[in-house]
């Protein structure tokens, strides 16, 4: 799968990215990750991509040019036009289902804006996705675009191992992740319990399965919402 991140600040996004298992994953030849500078494709003296916003009020905007011919330098040399995802809190929040949708497209552009946003006439022309990552404010798309580029990149066959894709995850059925040990058995006074050294899989199973309905009743009962009404059989 090919990523193209459209941006003022490619060094960030490019460093927050080739490391660990999306690193991993890049030298593997499973992704690759392009970072389209749009300072490179301003057309002023100065090397300018904002200017005062029409109507006045705070900061500045980015110009509506310079990010369309970066947009276009992708879409000119892949000949057709990929899902253009602009990150901003004006969209929808992403979700676990979304990384999986994405997942299956072959090509997919990220627009990351900066200061107080970008002409609304580039963003009518280019943007077919307006994707929020949560109900906060930051200064850029850059690590928005981040986050979906490494929850993508995970659904992506051969990027996980068989030991990194276990089969239960946080989220896979509405429910968070049972709690988990390794060595010692006893650490600082607290053992492991006993049933996940007892070495039958139905009872560790089942534990696990009470432990993760407790902890998801407990910490996400929004969550847990959910599955209770999913597992109603009138769910999804
Ligand atoms: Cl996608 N962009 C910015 N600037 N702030 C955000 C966001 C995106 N999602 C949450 N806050």
């Amino acid at each position: 799968m090919n990523f193209y991140i459209l941006t003022l600040f490619p060094d960030m996004v490019r460093e927050g990215l080739n490391t660990s298992i999306i690193g991993r994953a890049v030298q593997a030849g499973h992704l690759a990750i392009e970072t389209v500078n749009i300072r490179d494709y301003t057309l002023d003296r100065h090397n300018r991509v904002d200017d005062y916003p029409y109507g006045g009020g705070a900061g500045m905007l980015m110009q509506a040019q310079p990010v369309y011919d970066a947009w276009k330098s992708v879409t000119d040399r892949l000949g057709y036009r990929p899902r253009c995802v602009y990150l901003t809190p004006q969209g929808p929040t992403f979700t676990q289902t979304m990384a999986k949708e994405y997942a299956g497209e072959q090509d997919l552009i990220f627009l990351c804006g900066h200061y107080e946003g970008i002409d609304e006439r580039v963003l009518e022309e280019i943007v077919t996705d307006y994707v929020s990552i949560g109900d906060y404010v930051l200064t850029g798309g850059e690590l928005p675009a981040m986050v979906m580029v490494d929850a993508i990149s995970r659904m992506v066959p051969g990027v996980l191992t068989n030991q990194e894709s276990g089969s239960w995850e946080s989220f896979e059925n509405d429910l968070l992740e049972y709690p988990q040990y390794s060595r010692p058995e006893e650490w600082m006074g607290k053992r492991v319990p006993q049933v996940l050294l007892s070495g039958h899989h139905k009872n560790i199973a089942d534990w696990r399965q009470q432990q993760a309905e407790l902890r998801t009743r407990e910490r996400r009962p929004d969550l847990w919402q959910r599955y209770v009404e999913g597992q109603g059989g009138g769910g999804e």
